[in-house]
Formats: C-alpha cells, sequence, structure tokens
C-alpha cells in the first residue's frame, strides 16, 4: 500500500464507520476505486475539485476536515462558491422553492415531545430550528431585496441565537412557521427567478464583515442553510428511530 498523507489510516478512512460517514458528508465523491486511483473528490458549491490521497492538503483544508462536527454540519459547512455559474444558480433557486416542503416533510408526524427535544446536547429543539429558518429566511429576504433596490447596502446580521430565545420561539407551534416559510420562499424564489446575471453580482456589506457579498453568494448561502438544518432534523430522527 502507498504511503499518503492519511498515512497508516489510510484504511479507516475507508473503513471505520465514523471517519467514512465524515468523508462522505464533506461530499466525498470517490471515483472509481479509492484504493486503484488513489483519488477522491472534495464537492463543494463550486464544484468537483480532485484531490490525490498522495499529496497532503494545505492546512486551510486539512483544519475543515478535522474539525467539524457531523452532527451539527451533516452536510458540511458552507462552502461559498468561487465564481458565478448559471446552472449552479438554477439548482440554488429549487433549493430555496423546495425548501417549505422538504422542511414539512422533515418534521411529518413528530410529536410535541419529539418537536422539543434538541437536535444534539445543547443544541436548539426541532420547533426552535424551525422557526430559526423562518427567522433567517426572513432577513435573507430582506438582505435581497436590498440589494438589489440600494447600492451596496449595509445589512445588520441578526443575533441567532438571541432570536431562537424569545418566548414565540421557545414556545408556539411550528405551524405558523412553515406557513410563514410556504409564502416567503414562494415569492423568494420567484424574485430570484427574475433575476439577471447582472443583478447577481450586486452586493450587499454584512455589517462587520471584511468584504462585500455578492447576490449569488447570499443565495447559495440561504440555498445551504435550509439543506443543512433540514439535515440535522432528519438525522436527529434516525439516530433516534423516529
Ligand atoms: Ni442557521
Amino acid at each position: 500500500m502507498r504511503r499518503n498523507w492519511f498515512g497508516r489510516r489510510r484504511m479507516d478512512v475507508y473503513k471505520a464507520g465514523e471517519k467514512r460517514l465524515f468523508l462522505l458528508n464533506m461530499g466525498e465523491r470517490v471515483k472509481g476505486d479509492p484504493d486503484a486511483t488513489g483519488l477522491f473528490y472534495l464537492r463543494n458549491e463550486a464544484g468537483k475539485r480532485p484531490v490525490s490521497l498522495n499529496h497532503r492538503p494545505h492546512r486551510k483544508e486539512r483544519r475543515k476536515m478535522t474539525t467539524i462536527d457531523p452532527i451539527r454540519y451533516p452536510i458540511g459547512t458552507f462552502q461559498p462558491p468561487a465564481a458565478f455559474c448559471g446552472q449552479e444558480v438554477e439548482e440554488w433557486i429549487k433549493a430555496i422553492r423546495e425548501h417549505p416542503g422538504a422542511l414539512r416533510e422533515a418534521v411529518s408526524g413528530l410529536n410535541e415531545e419529539q418537536l422539543n427535544t434538541p437536535y444534539r446536547d445543547g443544541g436548539w429543539t426541532i420547533a426552535q430550528v424551525v422557526h430559526h429558518l423562518a427567522d433567517a429566511s426572513m432577513n435573507a429576504f430582506l438582505r435581497t431585496k436590498w440589494g438589489l433596490t440600494e447600492e451596496h447596502p449595509l445589512v445588520k446580521p441578526f443575533a441567532e441565537s438571541e432570536w431562537a430565545k424569545t418566548a414565540e420561539a421557545r414556545s408556539l407551534a411550528i405551524e405558523p412557521s412553515l406557513v410563514l416559510l410556504d409564502g416567503l420562499h414562494a415569492r423568494w424564489a420567484a424574485l430570484l427567478e427574475a433575476m439577471t446575471e447582472a443583478d447577481f453580482h450586486r452586493t450587499v456589506r454584512p455589517e462587520g464583515a471584511a468584504k462585500e457579498m455578492p447576490l449569488y453568494v447570499l443565495t447559495a448561502l440561504y440555498a445551504w442553510h435550509g439543506k443543512h438544518h433540514t439535515a440535522q432534523i432528519l438525522a436527529l430522527r434516525q439516530r433516534k428511530g423516529w
């Protein structure tokens, strides 16, 4: 067996459940027989990038691969797209359009006790995650509108963990937030579909951020965000056998 940057742990990578799960969660695509090719693919929103197992990845890449918590980030962390790509934009819009339905399906049949279960130790309950998704999507929609109607507007972040603690976010049934997401995402997807490439290159300036964010990156971020939280709920259901 050839030595590579996984060293002796290479077999663990493909055999130990957690390692394998971890790599798959990072979006690994094994092309052919990994032992024969020595290649796997790290895939992010920007596309596929082949990585040779025989080369040690950059420090930044390694940090990402070793510190991510798979319960908290079941589909991996957000990888900003490197450039605008019309085909990817279409996929993100589709994800935003389909998010409310996917979320409804992810929470369907759960009773109140289950909805009030944290998706991880010390994390939000499923109900809080649903309310958080409504909070986040409302903010994202407004940022998109601001970005389209003003020149490089400053956009305010929201203190999401504090928003998740206000009374209604801790006690209200999830249905009002699901209904909100139905309407909001229908409108948001319609807005995005009507945008030109130039519109997607318009930017907002997130307060405190080092650089401006083009609207296509914002769109990619929220396409990921919906899937990210939906996957947290589905993963909890799988672990609990619900
Ligand atoms: Ni979130």
